[in-house]
């Protein structure tokens, strides 16, 4: 059977397909009559099959032209698997530890064949909602983060690779678009599809409304992320967008990649790190108070910043006689002037990472699509209860990010309201 224009797989389908397909044939071992496929279904956005053959497993993902958690009422370019495949390839280059291997793609049917992420392969926002501790995470999502955003930033790239590569990246708008959409206006406003825990949200709604220096706040923040084309983000670096085991940690699903601020990333990470914090008592029963897990979620998010921090100016001193031309040798090549302007960058990106955070938690609270850290605390008080602190938090963070010189005031600033 041949496949020379989009179709939308179904089991029986996607047989026929990886049968005509080489380079994802030879990965199951050209056996066939064996295969069970597994629809997984637990994203937002797209279709994700699971073809577990007698040698090997794959996993083929296919985009259809709307958003799947919503359904056809809101249409979505089906191109985003083309922008989420180049991501994949482009990381894996510059992160091999962490980013899945690409074996297939094909644009006329959206579809990627990538490394099937093997059981004991959780998403990271599971195992937090479990209360599972992962000792490497914050070593190796630094890692992720440090290097994919250094080596496509002009600290590392001459201006040419630069604005070619945003050039690119540029065609995947409308996920963009998407994203200004539902981070930055949205909970702002009134809007069909905002939803939050009612009754007992709607006046904390209503207060974002009318709040205008959170409107002036993040309307700073909108801007930086359509007009600041830094590095190759991932553009949902959430919890959900990461597989872990105890040794571990794979990065997928980059299908909102563009070239963007770096904060907009750390700041999804860090952020949801938060909200999964503040989801805890919502988890916690008798024989698990959850109150050593919530010391070791604050212990990630100041970790994860600091080996970030640390990573990231360790590559920018390997690289600064090279080719990026950001800052350039001839006037930023003295000791004092390396630190200072290293100072003023990293310091920028610190409030950029908090801003971009606050805004994430926020519309996961009162926007569109929820996150089941909140979503699976069955009783609605006591959901309301943890969402209610963790959005009076991300209003603050936003608003008064500037205040914070280091993660761990941050960290006692949420340890602190905890308490009260
Ligand atoms: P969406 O774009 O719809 O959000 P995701 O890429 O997040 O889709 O994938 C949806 C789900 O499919 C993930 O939550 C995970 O359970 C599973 N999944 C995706 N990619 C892989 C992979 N490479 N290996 C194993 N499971 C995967
Ligand atoms: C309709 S909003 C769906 C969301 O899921 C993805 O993970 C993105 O964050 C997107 O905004
Ligand atoms: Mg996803």
């Amino acid at each position: 059977m041949a496949f020379t224009e989009f179709r939308p797989l179904d089991e029986k389908l996607l047989i026929e397909y990886i049968k005509a397909t080489p380079s994802l044939s030879s990965k199951i071992g050209n056996q066939f009559d064996d295969l069970t496929i597994k629809e997984v279904g637990d994203g937002n956005l797209n279709f994700v099959y699971i073809v577990v053959g007698t040698s090997c497993s794959i996993v083929i993902k296919q985009a259809l032209e709307y958003i799947r958690c919503i359904g056809e009422s809101w249409p979505m370019t089906r191109e985003r698997a083309y922008f989420e495949a180049l991501a994949l390839k482009e990381h894996r280059q510059l992160c091999p530890d962490h980013v899945p291997e690409v074996y297939h793609f094909d644009r006329p049917m959206s579809l990627i064949g990538m490394r099937f992420l093997e059981p004991p392969h959780i998403i990271l926002r599971k195992g937090l909602i479990a209360g599972i501790e992962y000792p490497l995470l914050a070593e190796h999502i630094s890692e992720y983060m440090a290097k994919t955003l250094f080596y496509t930033s002009l600290l590392y790239r001459s201006t040419m690779e630069h604005k070619r590569a945003v050039a690119e990246f540029c065609g995947n708008v409308e996920l963009c678009n998407h994203t200004a959409r539902v981070v930055f206006s949205d909970p702002y406003r009134v809007s069909q599809y905002n939803h939050w825990t009612s009754p007992y949200l709607d006046r904390d709604v209503e207060a974002l409304r009318e709040d205008n220096y959170l409107k002036i706040e993040i309307a700073e923040l909108k801007s930086k992320f359509c007009e600041r084309a830094q590095a190759l983000i991932h553009g949902d670096l959430h919890t959900g967008s990461v597989m872990i085991t105890l040794d571990s940690t794979q990065v997928i699903d980059p299908e909102f990649a563009f070239y963007g601020p770096m904060g907009f990333d750390i700041g999804a990470f860090l952020g949801n790190l938060i909200l999964a914090y503040f989801a805890q008592d919502g988890h916690a029963n008798q024989r698990n108070d959850r109150k050593s897990y919530k010391e070791w979620i604050l212990r990630t998010i100041e970790e994860t910043w600091t080996l970030f921090h640390k990573k990231f100016t360790a590559l920018w001193d390997q690289h600064k006689g090279g080719s990026g031309e950001a800052y350039i040798p001839e006037i930023y090549n003295n000791p004092e002037i390396q630190q200072l302007v290293q100072q003023k960058f990293m310091k920028d990106l610190f409030h950029d990472t908090l801003g971009f955070g606050a805004a994430k938690m926020i519309r996961r609270i009162v926007g569109v699509v929820h996150v089941e850290d909140f979503e699976s605390i069955k009783d609605a008080r006591k959901r309301a209860a943890c969402e209610q602190q963790a959005l009076e938090f991300a209003k603050m963070l936003l608003k008064e990010r500037r205040k914070f010189q280091a993660m761990a005031e941050v960290v006692s600033a949420i340890a602190s309201l905890h308490l009260q």
